[in-house]
């Protein structure tokens, strides 16, 4: 257009003359003068605004607009076919200019990655191509979108076309980096070279895809020296980079990048399987997209990555001696449910009618057989190699069911409840272990704490070392009436004679909802055991509720009912040793996620318990987190102990087995067996 300029000019100012303008040089006319540039329609997100509920001031409306198609995206939809939707920005000359809107939008496009054409038909598009195109407004899940697209004007262009794409720099403040993704959405945008991922890649399931969770190249915690340190600790965390700020709303230094952009037409969407603390060296670039609450970074091109060292090695080494020493875990085992139907539940297997207050997709449970015994497999290789088989190990999410029965030639199932006593799931685990060359464990659990979707708590002990305390119809703890002071009516389950025995209370406190009329929705398991010289320790295994923001008088009443009987059992032996422990779903002092602080932990602390996350955290403060959650590490699994076994304690770590891992089953290494890490605890006892 150059060589026309002077003349145009001049043609512009014969037209001031009212003459008209000579034909062949004038540009031609707008086919489409009610264009509006793509910021128009996203509207403003100014200073101090909410990014994350912003919506576009031109919903409903029906607009042209014109832009580059920078990114098509498919995703598979529930019922198993790919939905198509494309990112087009403007061209650069005819953006609006303004740094709060973006210039970017989202078109969806149906069941091909194809437009409307206006008369009949549809038009292909591809990476490159200018279109222009007539649709509506829409807000949907979070995203402004342009829907019921009409393709008016086509251009082939091809990747030469594409606009260059827009650094992004996030704020360690979540809300403003909401707003400056809010500004960029549908915007093709890169990340700076030296990215580093703060989760492993993990599938998301509805639309069968993958994600991570990264922090840009410029946070400083990258800088750390310490590898296992580079990493977003999550509030009051003696290595928080923003403490207090971000007790509970997370990171904002932080962003997700997924593989919708990737597809090559043979199926799967991928990203590759890393694990946290890999670098990227290469830019990342492509479009962003807001889908299920999150704004993620869809990579156009399948990214380099650098790995760093194993996050299985970040443990705190054991001191020299430890030739006697009593070793004790806690691990929530991910659901560990088998692929076995059990008649007596209604959601433990495909197909099954459903259980009371449980919503489907049931997706906690193993797709197949095969499945099963890969995570049998790795938890398994866990507590024999990494945990070195404690003699104790308080387990979390196992399946409460028990229709299988230990037999020489294996586990054989039948059609009768409570057929052995012992969860078939950890039954199985045991045989697995033993296979391994593993120590000979014997399960405990008492029934009455299952939940409704059919987990529950329970106990590996090595039988050679301790064995259950008899329960008496008068024992004080684990008998017909246990003194207790706890107020609100105890449920019949603590007036049977058990070990363990399970303990639930009517709930009095604050309602919440969806919650059980008890103060468990997981009763606690009070389980004493005794060594051959007589000594005794009394566990008591939880699987507090969760979400550490919600919840906070339900779990405060948990933590006071843990510190009661913790209290009654100190007080009649004070000779034996008591441990509380679990996951407790709730971050350690001072770590409390409300202002002002909520101390759900409160009771444990104030019965004389010693949490040691806190010797962890004096120790190497990087080792202390249990579970990562969308790139923040929160430690959600702990150990009180009572005095008498705080002066024994020689160790305490994580062992981060699963939480940094890519969360898919692999069978050639013992990782990733549960989304929690396993606390292992030794004691000079
Ligand atoms: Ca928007
Ligand atoms: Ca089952
Ligand atoms: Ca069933
Ligand atoms: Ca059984």
């Amino acid at each position: 257009m150059n060589f026309c300029k002077p003349l145009c000019f001049r043609v512009h100012a014969v037209l001031l003359f009212g003459l008209l303008a000579g034909a062949g040089c004038r540009p031609a006319a707008d086919p489409h003068p009610e264009r509006i540039p793509i910021g128009t329609i996203q509207g403003q997100v100014l200073p101090g605004a909410s990014g994350l509920s912003h919506r576009s001031p031109m919903e409903g409306a029906t607009v042209t607009v014109r832009g580059v198609v920078h990114q098509i995206v498919r995703w598979r939809a529930s019922a198993g076919h790919s939905l198509y939707g494309m990112m087009i920005q403007d061209l650069p000359k005819e953006a609006d200019g303004d740094p709060y809107t973006s210039d970017g939008l989202f078109v969806y496009l149906g069941g091909l990655p194809e437009v409307r054409l206006e008369d009949q038909g549809h038009q292909p598009v591809a990476v490159g191509d200018v279109v222009t195109l007539r649709g509506v407004v829409r807000e949907r899940y979070g995203q402004t979108e342009l829907a019921d697209a009409t393709l008016l004007r086509h251009v082939g262009g091809g990747p030469d076309a594409l606009p260059p794409p827009v650094p992004l720099h996030l704020s360690a403040n979540l809300e403003e980096t909401r707003r400056i993704l809010e500004r960029h959405e549908g915007m093709r945008v890169k990340l700076m070279p030296g990215a580093a991922s703060v989760t492993g890649s993990f599938p998301n399931e509805r639309n069968r895809d993958y994600q991570i969770w990264v922090t840009p190249q410029e946070n400083p915690i990258l800088k750390r020296e310490q590898v296992p340190a580079r990493r977003l600790f999550r509030g009051a965390h003696v290595l928080s980079d923003v403490p207090k700020e971000n007790w509970l709303s997370g990171h904002g230094m932080r962003l997700v990048l997924g593989s919708l952009g990737l597809f090559d037409g043979s199926g799967d969407l991928y990203l590759p399987q890393v694990t946290t603390g890999t670098v990227f060296p290469e830019a990342l670039t492509g479009g962003l997209q807001f889908s299920f609450g999150q704004y993620v970074l869809q990579v156009e091109a399948m990214p380099e990555f650098r790995g760093g060292p194993s996050p299985a090695s970040w443990r705190i080494p054991a001191p020299e001696g430890g030739g006697n020493r009593l070793r004790i875990a806690t691990y929530n085992i991910e659901n560990l449910y088998d692929f076995v139907d059990n008649p007596f539940h209604g959601c433990d297997f495909p197909g099954n009618p459903g259980c009371p207050g449980v919503r489907e997709p049931w997706n906690y449970l193993p797709p197949s057989e095969d499945h099963f015994r890969a995570q049998l497999r790795i938890v398994a290789r866990q507590i024999v190699e990494d945990l070195e088989a404690p003699q104790v190990i308080l387990v979390q999410e196992i399946e409460n069911q028990d229709i299988g029965v230990l037999t020489p030639g294996g586990m054989v199932y039948g059609g009768v409840d409570d057929a052995d006593g012992e969860l078939d799931a950890l039954q199985e685990l045991i045989l697995e272990i033993v296979a391994l060359g593993g120590p000979v464990y014997t399960s405990a659990v008492n029934r009455n704490s299952g939940d409704n979707r059919g987990i529950i708590v329970a106990y590996l002990v090595q039988a050679d070392v301790f064995r259950p305390i008899h329960p008496d119809a008068d024992h004080p703890i684990l008998g017909e009436n246990p003194a207790i002071d706890i107020p609100g009516e105890p449920l019949p389950m603590i007036h049977e004679v058990a070990n363990p025995k399970a303990f639930n209370y009517v709930y009095t406190g604050e309602p919440d909802g969806d919650m059980a009329a008890e103060i468990f929705s997981r009763a606690v398991q009070v389980f004493g055991v005794e060594a051959a010289d007589g000594r005794r320790l009394w566990f008591l295994n939880n699987h507090f509720s969760a979400g550490p923001g919600r919840r906070v008088e339900r779990r405060t009443w948990q933590a006071r009912v843990n510190a009661r009987i913790a209290q009654r059992i100190m007080d009649l032996y004070p000779e034996d040793g008591v441990i509380v422990g679990g996951d407790l779903n709730m971050f350690p002092r001072p770590d409390d996620p409300l202002d002002p602080p909520s101390d759900q932990l409160g009771p444990l602390y104030r019965a004389g318990l010693f949490n040691v996350v806190d010797w962890v955290m004096e120790r190497d403060p990087a080792n202390a987190y249990s579970y990562v959650f969308q790139g923040d590490a929160n430690v959600l699994d702990h150990f009180f102990l009572s005095p008498g076994l705080t002066s024994k304690l020689v160790l305490a770590t994580y062992l981060h087995l699963n939480a940094d891992f890519p969360a898919a089953f692999r069978d050639d290494l013992p990782i990733r067996g549960s989304d929690h890490d396993p606390l292992l605890i030794e004691l000079d006892w």
